[in-house]
């Protein structure tokens, strides 16, 4: 699969690179991705949220964009792994802190590996959650409607984006969260 599609891109980070901060790491990522051939088509606002899970660490600085770029899902998810290795991004630590972490989060309507698979990802309970990662990538990707540190910003690039297996928008998504963890998402 060559066909262009659109890619939905959550950005994020909490802890400094090179002498600076997650914001600046956002930009120049953004900078890297467009040199790497990525069309960016809508940035969001960058926000300021609480680190997930509660007390793992320093807030993080999230954002979104919209990104076009040629080629597989894999493709894709490589060139986002090589912008966070130019970044100081090691993957050593699931939820521990990070330089820049960019995050998948759609392709279109794809759902990855297939319906089966992307439903025992987003079926899976919470304390599973914590204890299973995917090693394959499930799109769209299996958390995204739970975290308004992802679709705070998406809410700003894709408001319209409808989830291909939920049949919910991002701004339908949005409000089906509770107004508070909505609250904690503050933009800068
Ligand atoms: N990313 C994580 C883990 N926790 N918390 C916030 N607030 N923002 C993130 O982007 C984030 C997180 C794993 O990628
Ligand atoms: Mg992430
Ligand atoms: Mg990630």
């Amino acid at each position: 699969m060559t066909l262009v599609q659109q890619c939905l891109i959550a950005m994020g980070g909490n802890s400094p690179f090179d002498g600076g901060g997650p914001e600046k790491t956002l930009s120049d990522a953004l900078v890297q991705l467009r040199r790497e051939g990525a069309e960016i088509t809508a940035v969001s606002r960058y926000f300021r949220t609480p680190a997930f899970p509660a007390g793992a660490g320093p807030d993080f600085v999230n954002a979104a964009a919209v990104l076009r770029v040629a080629g597989s899902a894999e493709e894709v998810l490589a060139l986002l792994h090589r912008v966070e290795a130019a970044f100081g991004r090691s993957r050593a630590v699931r939820w521990g802190q990070r330089t820049l972490d960019l995050d998948l989060i759609a392709i279109g309507a794809q759902i990855l590996p297939d319906l089966a698979g992307f439903e025992a990802w987003h079926g899976l309970a919470p304390e599973a959650q914590q204890r299973h990662a995917p090693d394959r990538l499930i799109l769209p990707h299996p958390r995204l409607q739970d975290r308004a540190f992802v679709l705070v910003p998406l809410a700003d690039v894709a408001p319209d984006w409808v989830h291909p297996v939920l049949g919910r928008s991002v701004r339908q998504l949005l409000e089906d969260l509770p107004q508070a963890a909505r609250d904690e998402v503050k933009a800068l």
